[in-house]
């Protein structure tokens, strides 16, 4: 049984295969052919874990999931932290040749439910530290309402559902089953613009490529030690070059579970971290931090910091030589594929005020206007795309696909994008109707139609504020039948069970809602309503 997907054309694939960007290897070969090599991989906590006992922890769980009757072709729900079990569980099951998704930790009921009705899940694996999994209050509704799970693994569980004894009991004669590597390996999250959350379908070959190229651009090896305090499923920090670059190159990833210069700084010093990854706001506590007392003495390893995810201001670049005293990166990524970075050599200027380049030389990336047609080179319009990892199509959603792709199969991501004469990329806004707080994307749609289940609530707008901390802050233009607070909604909001950083910051109720001549919610005039309150 394989899992279906939109495939690229047979010509496309003929020549990613010749050009070497596929090399139908499974991506459970970046450990395999470390073997039993005794180097560090993982450090979380007080654990540090070799090449030999992560591949061990692997086949122990993927033998364990074939003993539970766990086939290939089978999909997963998985939500799991930044733990060495998130990677030791994707790797079992790509081994076994199960395609997991991989919620976010800061999702809840609305999430899980929404990608488990999508993939139908056979196993669901979680955390009893998430509040959700707790108890068993939830975890009883969701076996009950997704009738595909049959089994149930929980890290922390004492008890029948124990994930961790399932990882240690050592593995017979284990054989692994992945699937095919031009097959799905796993499911990406879109940071999304619709109602439901969106699943982007990752091949081995197209997600291998994207791991083996970053490595070239970022100057990944055996030495580099990553600290990864990005949400450890983020697209950035599983693959750009993210912590499947680091294992692929036989480097060591030590696990941070938030960004806190308090925590990470320690960190950094200790186990003497040379490359990292943040989104801007945290480059900006790490930058506070570091005036305010705390020195940059414990950063003296860190030779790179990548910065991605939302759009990083001038200023906050030009300081992260000066005060963190180490290279910056921009990298200007998306877990649907393309991914653009500033090269290490790159001048100052550019690092500085360009969000990079794609970084294979078969991306084909343009610039349309609104009709779908190129603008000359320099001009401001809509990022088109396609390419060996950038993928052709969500997860059984034609209508959206069929409004997201042109008729080549280029793919428009809602960026507006400028290209300069070298190829250089800048983001210049966006036209897809999200919110990006922080690097935390928000479909406007998605808060829209929970806000709409509210008895009081007749018409719901999302749009962005400016922040100068997150750069974008969500609020909620209401029309009601009786005055809402703020924390009225969001405590509706949490009721229905969506993650904390989709919350409207702001709240404003209206009389109606300003409408476009079309009769569309006119979002430009709410967003300029609150520009000029914010002026004053
Ligand atoms: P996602 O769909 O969650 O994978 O998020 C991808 C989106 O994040 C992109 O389409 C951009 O809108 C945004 N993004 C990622 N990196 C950058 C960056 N360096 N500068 C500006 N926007 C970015
Ligand atoms: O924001 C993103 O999704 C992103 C940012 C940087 C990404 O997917 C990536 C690099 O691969």
């Amino acid at each position: 049984m394989t899992l279906p997907f939109t495939r690229w054309p047979d010509d496309f694939a003929r020549r990613y295969r010749e050009k070497g960007y596929w090399q139908d290897l499974p991506l459970t070969d970046i450990l395999t052919r470390h073997g039993d090599s005794e180097a560090l991989a993982l450090i979380d906590g007080e654990r540090r874990i070799t090449y030999r006992q992560f591949r061990h922890a692997v086949n122990n769980l993927a033998s364990a999931l074939q003993a539970k009757g766990i086939k290939r072709g089978e999909t997963a729900l998985v939500q799991l932290g930044n733990v060495a079990e998130f990677y030791i569980t994707f790797f079992a099951l790509l081994q076994v040749g199960v395609a997991p998704v991989n919620a976010l930790f800061s999702h809840q009921r609305s999430e899980l439910n929404a990608y488990a009705l999508q993939i139908k899940p056979a196993l669901l694996i979680a955390d009893r530290e998430h509040a959700l999994f707790a108890g068993d209050d939830f975890l009883n509704t969701f076996v009950d309402q997704h009738r595909s799970v049959r089994l149930v693994w929980l890290r922390g569980d004492e008890g029948e559902h124990a994930l961790e004894a399932a990882i240690d009991r050592p593995a017979e004669n284990f054989i692994a089953t992945p699937t095919p590597a031009d097959e799905v390996a796993f499911f990406q999250l879109s940071g999304g613009s619709t109602g439901t959350p969106k699943l982007i379908p990752r091949t081995h070959n197209d997600y291998y490529y994207s791991i083996r190229r970053s490595n070239e651009i970022c100057g990944i090896t055996a030495q580099t030690r990553y600290l990864n305090a990005l949400p450890a499923a983020h697209n950035f920090a599983m693959s750009s070059p993210g912590t499947l670059g680091i294992f692929m190159a036989g480097g060591c990833v030590v696990l941070a579970h938030d960004p806190s210069a308090t925590l990470c700084f320690p960190l950094i010093h200790q186990h003497q971290v040379t490359v990292t990854s943040l989104v801007p706001p945290a480059v900006s506590l790490w930058l506070q931090a570091i005036s305010e007392g705390a020195g940059n003495a414990q950063l003296a390893s860190l030779e790179l910091l990548q910065v991605g995810g939302a759009r990083l201001s001038a200023t906050l670049a030009t300081r992260i030589p000066a005060e963190i005293g180490c290279q910056l990166q921009q990298v200007f990524g998306m877990a649907e594929g393309l991914v653009n970075y500033t090269a290490l050599d790159d001048s100052p200027e550019r690092i500085i005020n360009t969000q990079g380049r794609p970084m294979c030389p078969d991306d084909e990336v343009w610039v349309a206007d609104e009709h779908g047609n190129p603008l000359p080179r320099g001009e401001v319009g809509r990022l088109m795309t396609r390419g060996p990892y950038t993928f052709r199509g969500y997860f059984n959603s034609p209508e959206h696909n069929a409004s997201a792709f042109d008729e080549n199969g280029f793919y428009c991501s809602g960026d507006l994008i400028a290209i300069d004469e070298q190829g250089y990329i800048t983001v210049q806004g966006r036209e897809k109707d999200q919110i990006n707080r922080g690097g935390e994307k928000i479909a406007a749609e998605e808060v829209e139609n929970l806000l709409l289940r509210h008895e009081s609530v007749i018409h719901a707008a999302l749009v962005s504020m400016e922040d100068s901390l997150l750069g974008e802050k969500s609020c909620a233009y209401l029309v009601v039948k009786k005055p809402l607070r703020a924390v009225e909604v969001r405590r509706f909001l949490r009721e229905q069970g969506v993650a904390e950083f989709k919350l409207p910051d702001r709240v404003e109720c209206l009389e109606a809602l300003p409408l476009t001549p079309v009769g569309k919610v006119d979002k430009k005039q709410l967003r300029l309503w609150l520009a000029e309150r914010a002026q004053g």
